[in-house]
């Protein structure tokens, strides 16, 4: 299994913003910028435009020796030689889609509270996500849990598997989620409305890492 322990920050190449067209080149700059791990998240697009643009990212992932993560499509993301699947809490069970893809593959879970948090952990998820922190037009309507839980979580579900803080993180609220405890972040919108995606990237990864 890819070793995730240095991994600081998550990015993620999502259809929400980026242009089939552009899938390649927006993942080659965050991949350029730093990111320590990818994502492609493709809500509600046709599985053969999510392989397309999948074929097209894994390279440049491997390239980069980072590790290529498919939201959702356990069997797609077998099929395509994916590092890991990325699974929400309405995805069914962690020990189900375990049981459907290769021994080492990544598992990582999305999680809204401390206790879905501790019971990923449980569960066996290989990392999670924690959020979203803030309200955020890439997962509207998801009430945003604030920074109050941080702390414990990273007590308790952090140091023994990489947590990522998630949702509505940008430069200006960065240093209140890291003072809060977060030790590593995903970022989206910010990140991909940005002009210079590489710059972006890299300077927020240099203050994740501090
Ligand atoms: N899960 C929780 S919040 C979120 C996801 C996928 C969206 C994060 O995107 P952004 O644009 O960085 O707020
Ligand atoms: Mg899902």
């Amino acid at each position: 299994m890819p070793n995730l322990s240095n991994t600081y920050l998550y990015g993620i190449v999502d259809f929400g913003y980026v242009q089939q067209a552009d899938m390649k080149r927006v993942a080659g700059e965050l991949l350029a910028g730093g990111a320590d791990i990818l994502q492609l998240r493709a809500k509600g697009i046709p599985l053969d435009k999510v392989a397309d643009a999948a074929r097209k990212i894994i390279p440049l992932c491997k390239a980069a020796g980072v590790p290529f993560i498919l939201n959702d499509h356990p069997d797609l993301a077998v099929e395509l030689g994916a590092d890991g699947v990325h699974i929400g809490q309405d995805d069914g069970s962690i020990y189900d889609v375990r049981s459907r893809i290769p021994d080492g593959m990544i598992i990582g879970r999305s999680t809204h509270s401390l206790a879905q948090a501790k019971q990923a952990l449980t569960d066996g998820a290989d990392y999670i996500g924690f959020g979203p922190l803030f309200p955020t037009p890439t997962k509207a309507g998801r009430p945003a849990i604030g920074l109050g839980d941080i702390a414990e979580m990273e007590r308790e579900v952090g140091s023994k598997i990489p947590a990522f803080c998630i949702g509505g993180i940008k430069p200006d609220n960065l240093g209140e989620v890291l003072a809060a405890g977060a030790r590593r972040g995903v970022v989206v919108s910010h990140l991909l409305l940005a002009g210079d995606i590489v710059a972006e990237t890299r300077t927020l990864r240099m203050a994740m890492i501090r």
